[in-house]
């Protein structure tokens, strides 16, 4: 067996392990960030359910942390109270970017972990499963009960050689990207080996599943070997560390190879991660902005090798250096060993440890200028500007370019590779993370009034008729459907709030004319709802009458959100898309009986006057929860 294979069988609780059967798997671990996390704790609360039935529970402030008024610090309280009473621990605002704290302190080779952002891979560097989905997957999770999957296909990408001077994890996963795009890993755990993996230090191996969110893959796993059980024993956690390698006969549906020697560094242009082109190839471009965190390269070795790039240099005068440390842990070891001084000097601008410019909070780029991020996602108005132009990149050359004001090929100043060798011991305060109360009776749950319960829906009507009230091309982002940023995400906890902004950067009337047509659905073409796993990008749409997506194909955790609050995903053909307009009525004459009973739904175009059949691909307990009304309903009626 392959390292997958042996997690998934020693987890699995239903189905075999073919590739594209559904299976159950039963999880260890949950973590939940902020801006998914009010929502999946308020669903985890309709369950009933005292303490959570997890081996560990963790709820972490990082998203929005931007208090400018008073919603985003009611939602940190209601948070930590509501996680002192349940049995789940607290890490709390300031302690740094979920996926980079759970990598330090709690992942865990051989386990499970289900997590309620789409970078939750990020864990599975240290030989777990760690996998994102929708904030009701991880409420069930914390319930008790089994995720549902479809068993993906196990590619293995076989790394060898030696990254050279200039070059690092981020151009090995960006090349990566460029050989399978946005839409290459789905339905797919790339499972990396070779021998080259043995020189990735673990925080260099988490950058690579970290950014295979962005190919679309349900995880990336490395084995867990000698690097590993050097990082645990630098975390104190020795005790954790199991080795778990692949058998020496283990077999893959497919392999790639990349020789790490060829490689060189490269950058994700503007607006998709997998437009991928050498760093040579733009050198020289001016830039405006330079912002080096997210949790995919915030690490303390992130941190080291900009600060060794910028030491006793300044930058340039034309730019604007942010710098978010992944975590309080990596900020207390560059304040103690001068690091962070080196960067002050340099003219860093220092943010708190959480996502921040990430996902908008802040930092957006000035009107038409070049913006260099070591981030994982670059997605259109992403940073909050408009038609900006955001690259993605090693903090290598994030550093280089930062000093030259133009893109510069870190390769024209690092001579030598910079090695930053995994500390012997890493500084450990988890004064941070609060335990939960072990009075829980005592606890009272503390809601603001931002905090409006969730909407639920019906069940299925026998038969709908519904407008086509947009249509939309291949790739369409979850950013594009629920956009974040600091002025909607304080709205996260306010379903009738935030759904005023659906859509509202691809056509800003999309929100009144939904609710006013009281029954819609949206069409889309391949790869719909890549990107993050917001469930209210399903919840909000579903609150304005969306009742199906017609797309020709979507992204695992969108999938999974849709059905999740009884919103069908209809697969459709070219031709299908290609003939119906925007604005066309579609009449679903009997959509309960075929979701039961049949493989494809047939509906009526009545302005067009043509009749068309989709397949809805729904599982036996998929079709249930559809006729349920959702997910939520579905386990009430359990
Ligand atoms: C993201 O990177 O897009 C986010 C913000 O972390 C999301 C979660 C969210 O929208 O809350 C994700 O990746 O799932
Ligand atoms: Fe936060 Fe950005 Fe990572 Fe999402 S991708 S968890 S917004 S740092």
């Amino acid at each position: 067996m392959n390292v997958t294979e042996k997690i998934i069988s020693s987890h699995l609780v239903s189905g075999q392990l073919k590739a594209g059967e559904e299976i159950a798997i039963s999880i260890d671990q949950t973590l939940t960030q902020d801006a998914t996390g009010t929502m999946a704790y308020l669903e985890f609360e309709a369950m009933g359910i005292p303490t959570v039935r997890t081996k560990l529970s963790v709820s972490y402030v990082d998203h929005n942390t931007l208090q400018t008024g008073f919603e985003n610090a009611d939602d940190h309280r209601f948070l930590r109270t509501i996680a002192a009473k349940h049995g789940i621990y607290f890490s709390k605002p300031g302690n740094g970017i979920c996926h980079q704290v759970h990598l330090e302190r709690f992942a865990k080779p051989g386990e499970t972990l289900l997590g309620s952002d789409s970078h939750t891979p990020n864990a599975s560097a240290v030989g777990m499963l760690a996998i994102g989905a929708g904030g009701l997957s991880v409420a069930l999770a914390m319930a008790g009960e089994p995720f549902w999957l479809v068993m993906p296909e196990v590619v293995c990408i076989n790394l060898q050689g030696r990254c050279g001077a200039g070059i690092s994890a981020k151009d090995i996963i960006l090349e990566v990207l460029n050989r399978l795009t946005v839409k290459g890993g789905v339905g797919r755990i790339i499972e990396y080996g070779g021998e080259g993996i043995a020189h990735l230090t673990l925080p260099e191996r988490a950058t690579i599943t970290n950014m295979g969110a962005e190919l679309g893959a349900t995880s990336s796993v490395f084995p867990s070997d000698e690097q590993t059980r050097a990082f645990f024993k630098a975390q104190k956690r020795e005790a954790d560390w199991t080795e778990l390698l692949p058998d020496e006969n283990a077999e893959y549906d497919s392999e790639i190879e990349i020789d790490l020697n060829s490689l060189e560094p490269l950058l994700a242009a503007p607006s998709s991660p997998d437009n991928v082109q050498a760093v040579r190839e733009v050198a020289g471009m001016p830039i405006g902005q330079v912002c080096i965190g997210s949790c995919v390269n915030s690490s303390y070795g992130d941190l080291m090798t900009a600060a060794k790039i910028l030491k006793g240099k300044k930058i340039h005068n034309d730019v604007s250096l942010s710098i978010s440390p992944g975590s309080r842990q990596a900020l207390q070891m560059i304040t103690e060993n001068g690091a962070l001084a080196d960067l002050v000097a340099a003219g860093a601008r220092i943010l708190e440890c959480s996502c921040g410019p990430c996902i908008g909070m802040g930092q957006s780029p000035a009107t038409d200028t070049v913006s260099l991020r070591t981030f994982n996602r670059n997605f259109p108005s992403r940073s909050g500007t408009k038609n900006d132009k955001v690259y993605l990149c090693s903090p290598q050359t994030a550093a280089a370019s930062a000093l030259t004001g133009v893109v510069t090929d870190p390769r024209d100043i690092v001579k030598e590779p910079i090695v930053i060798p995994l500390p012997d011991q890493y500084m450990i305060d988890d004064s941070m993370i609060l335990p939960p109360s072990d009075k829980p009776e005592k606890v009272t749950i503390e809601r603001g009034p931002n905090i409006k319960p969730f909407p639920v829906k019906e069940a299925l009507k026998a038969s709908i008729r519904t407008l086509v009230v947009l249509k939309v091309g291949d790739n369409i982002t979850t950013d594009d459907i629920m956009p974040a940023g600091a002025k909607i995400l304080p709205l996260r906890s306010n379903i009738p709030a935030i759904s005023e902004h659906v859509f509202s950067k691809v056509d800003s009337s999309f929100h009144e004319r939904a609710k006013a047509s009281g029954s819609c659905v949206v069409l889309g073409g391949i790869n719909y709802g890549q990107g993050s796993s917001r469930e209210h990008a399903a919840l909000a749409p579903m609150y304005l009458g969306v009742q199906a997506v017609l797309a020709k194909s979507f992204a695992r955790i969108h999938k999974d959100n849709l059905i999740n609050f009884g919103i069908i995903p209809l697969e459709i053909s070219t031709d299908v898309y290609d003939a119906i307009e925007e604005g066309s009525e579609l009449e679903f004459p009997s959509i309960a009986k075929e979701v039961k009973e049949a493989e494809e739904i047939t509906f009526h175009d009545t302005t067009s006057g043509k009749t068309f059949s989709a397949a809805h691909g729904l599982t036996d307990r998929q079709r249930e929860i559809i006729l349920a009304g959702g997910l939520l309903n579905y386990v009430k009626h359990k």
